[in-house]
């Protein structure tokens, strides 16, 4: 590994006392801009008593009020945009389970701000200038399909923007235009997967995949790498801190997602307490975004869970921590019988079943407020329930019930896949 493989080698591996005062010095300018420019961040300081000025250094992070994906729901369109509306370029926006959306608003330096973090992204996954890139993300307001389009233009790669969907098609603009690089939500690429199985076909000039927006088990990672023949990272970020690739991702040592640290600032703290939690321990990743514009995160909680692997230098090169992949949500974890458990959990167990597949349902039923799962899960011939409940018995501790399902025999969802559904026992089967 060399310098020449980073894309902004003077930012990436710069040491960590310059990285730290560059975080010191854009904190303070991003806390002006909040306080002057943003009528819901300036209420919120208020309320709590708090002025930029009494901001220091990082002592005086725990002082400072964070905020939530429900205050930006509340705030929803405008209430944290700091700025002038007349230097809006682009609007990105996370649906969510409660129907209010949370915008992201960009001016023209916050899509250039993410095209970089992006570009960085795509460099450090080993592509370069002129590489076939197949984007198949959607385009819209989900930010997953312009996210990677606008950070391989800044990339210099060759853009196939096919988007979401139409599997047989996308393989066969993969062979034709001898597509090099894969981009993908995680199930996604487990679709690609059957329909190449289903097809008899390869793609011989694909070198590597980016997938990222749900969880991503290292098993199932292995799995999609040597079926494809390829070398596949997890790519992180969310609408609130400015899209896909915003956070970072692995770099070739694989040794856990360098975030994008002279662009944000990230904490690790205890999800139900709030207080700030050791590197190495597990806890829920709270962002600051440093260098945004139009609508500055400050202390987001974004309910994802995670743990600070390494502060050190990289084998690659870069100085920017590392944090484990991304387990989970703090509002997914599920309760039955008074057994905690994350969907993430189930998938990784399950996935340690020779033929079993990764397509999967958890279904929640509740019987007058007892409740009862059920797994659903599709595999191969010679997997039976049996084997699959004692498998999960000695991961989980509980044994749930369910049925198996043959290859294709699950419905499948665009974008990010549906694992976990409720329903009455007497509902019909969930999904369909
Ligand atoms: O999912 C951004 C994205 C698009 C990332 C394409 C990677 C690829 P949202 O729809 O706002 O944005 O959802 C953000 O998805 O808080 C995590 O819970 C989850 N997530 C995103 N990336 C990962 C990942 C996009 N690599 C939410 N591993 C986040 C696990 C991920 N979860």
């Amino acid at each position: 590994m060399t310098r020449e493989d980073l894309l902004q080698p003077e930012l990436e591996a710069m040491s960590r006392d310059q990285l730290e005062s560059l975080q010191l010095s854009r904190l303070r300018t991003v806390l002006r801009r909040a306080w002057e420019g943003g009528p819901a961040y300036r209420e919120l300081y208020r309320k709590a008593g708090f002025r930029p000025e009494d901001f220091r250094d990082f002592g005086d992070l725990a002082k400072l009020p964070g905020i939530g994906k429900e205050d930006l729901r509340l705030a929803y369109p405008y209430g944290f945009f700091c700025g002038d509306p007349r230097e809006l370029r682009e609007l990105h926006m996370s649906s969510g389970s409660t129907g209010t959306p949370i915008a992201m608003l960009y001016t023209q330096a916050d899509l250039e701000q993410w095209a970089e973090c992006m570009a960085r992204c795509y460099r450090m996954a080993g592509c370069r200038p002129g590489d076939p890139v197949q984007i198949t993300p959607s385009f819209g307001l989900f930010n997953g399909g312009f996210g990677m389009y606008h950070g391989a233009r800044r990339a210099g790669l060759f853009v196939i923007p096919t988007g979401a969907g139409n599997t047989a098609r996308q393989v066969r603009l993969a062979r034709d235009f001898r597509t090099r690089v894969f981009t993908a939500v995680v199930s996604y690429g487990v679709r690609l997967i059957e329909e190449l199985d289903r097809l008899g076909l390869d793609l011989p000039d694909l070198e590597i995949g980016v997938f990222g927006a749900e969880t991503f088990p290292d098993s199932l990672k292995q799995r999609i790498s040597r079926r494809l023949g390829i070398e596949a990272f997890d790519i992180y970020g969310m609408t609130e801190t400015g899209g896909v690739g915003t956070l970072g991702q692995d770099c070739p040592d694989h040794s856990g997602i360098h975030v994008w640290e002279d662009h944000y600032l990230v904490e690790i703290v205890d999800p139900a307490g709030g207080g700030p939690v050791p590197d190495g321990q597990p806890g829920e990743l709270v962002v600051t975004s440093l260098t945004r514009l139009a609508l500055p995160v400050i202390r987001f909680r974004t309910g994802d869970l995670t743990r600070i692997l390494a502060r050190q230098a990289c084998a690659c090169g870069r100085t920017h921590l590392r944090l484990a992949p991304i387990t989970g949500r703090v509002d997914d974890m599920l309760i039955v019988k008074g057994i905690n458990f994350f969907p993430s959990q189930v998938e990784q167990a399950l996935l340690e079943i020779p033929g079993v597949l990764p397509n999967y349902q958890i279904i929640i039923e509740d019987n007058q407020g007892v409740k009862n799962v059920r797994i659903n899960v599709e595999a191969g011939p010679g997997v039976t329930g049996f084997m699959v409940e004692k498998h999960l018995k000695e991961r989980l501790g509980f044994s749930p019930k369910g049925d198996i399902f043959p290859p294709g025999g699950l419905p499948r969802q665009e974008g990010k896949a549906v694992r976990v559904f409720h329903q009455r026992p007497d509902d019909s089967p969930a999904g369909g």
